[in-house]
């Protein structure tokens, strides 16, 4: 406190400088991080919770992009991707995440579907991590009436997209029941059936695939409020051994949503917490930064949020 030496002396520091430490973004509200490594950059896409006054949902119309090359500097990019970019959509600019192949951008990214109803998947494409993007389909490319195990109109959504060393890539989604179905190498068309993953404990949503030494790793987001979970398997194909729990609830926000990647030999844990907003927090939400670790079995390391 004052006058006691021994005390760092804090002092608040204006917004308007840069910030440092958790949340990193911090002059709008950013949701649902999915990073992509490229090229020695950090491409960090985020939902963007914006509700009118006093409304408490989850108002979303864009998606925004940031870049980084040190995980503390980030530089925003304008806003690649929006609702009105899939003609066949008519809401919620909801979870997405970008993958590269072949020079190519691919933008996998949930929103309202506006004739068929529910939510529904669509792909966007560009030659550049910062867009411009534009639809790949003209159509989406997963809808409510695809999948039938929930009966709920909202459980397409989250895609997580991994393309593995033999350039198979997979698509993961779901809210209630997990699925994935393989995608044809053009990444814009499904490649085979849908199916329901059945071993994963109190699954809610927002899966997310990434390996590491010859283990795949699918994280998700847990009961309600959400922690995030993880499982561990040999095969992109499962079967998934349930591992435990990764984070706790974030904050004040009933969501969570993480992303992992490994990025200059630092393994990153990124997700959202209602810090930024000390009330409806579950809708004015932030994107966080710590650090991954693991065991030597390679099982993860509980994460440590921190506001550094
Ligand atoms: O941002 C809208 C939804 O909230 C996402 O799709 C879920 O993962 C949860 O974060």
């Amino acid at each position: 406190g004052a006058g006691n030496p021994d005390q760092p002396v804090s002092v608040a520091a204006p917004t308007s400088l840069p910030v440092y430490g958790n949340p990193i973004i911090r002059d709008k509200y950013t949701a649902d991080p999915a990073a992509l490594v490229h090229q020695g950059t950090v491409y960090l896409y985020t939902g963007h919770d914006d509700p009118p006054p006093g409304k408490e949902w989850y108002f979303m119309k864009e998606w925004l992009c940031y870049s980084s090359t040190d995980m503390v500097h980030w530089t925003e990019h304008p806003s690649p991707l929006n609702v009105q970019a899939f003609a066949w959509a008519k809401a919620d600019a909801w979870a997405s995440q970008v993958i590269e192949r072949g020079g190519k951008f691919y933008w996998y990214a949930a929103v309202e579907h506006g004739t068929i109803g529910g939510k529904a998947i669509g792909v966007a494409v560009s030659d550049s991590p910062t867009g411009p993007f534009k639809d790949a389909r003209g159509s989406a490319l997963i809808t409510n009436d695809m999948t039938k195990a929930t009966g709920i109109g909202w459980d397409d959504i989250d895609p997580t997209v991994y393309l593995d060393d033999k350039g198979q890539a997979y698509l993961y989604w779901g809210n209630t029941v997990c699925y994935w179905a393989k995608l044809k190498p053009n990444m814009t068309e499904l490649d085979g059936p849908i199916h329901p993953i059945t071993t994963l404990p109190r699954y809610t949503e927002a899966p997310w695939l990434h390996k590491r030494q010859g283990w795949y790793y699918l994280s998700y987001a847990t009961g309600f409020p959400e922690k995030i979970a993880y499982a561990m398997s040999r095969s992109l194909e499962g079967p998934w051994e349930y591992k435990g729990l990764l984070n706790e609830v974030a904050g004040n926000s009933n969501t969570n949503h993480q992303s992992i990647i490994e990025f200059k030999s630092q393994w990153y844990f990124i997700y959202h917490n209602g810090a930024l907003n000390t009330h409806g927090s579950s809708f004015h939400r932030s994107v966080c930064i710590d650090k991954l670790f693991y065991n030597k079995d390679n099982t993860l390391r509980r994460v440590q949020m921190t506001t550094e």
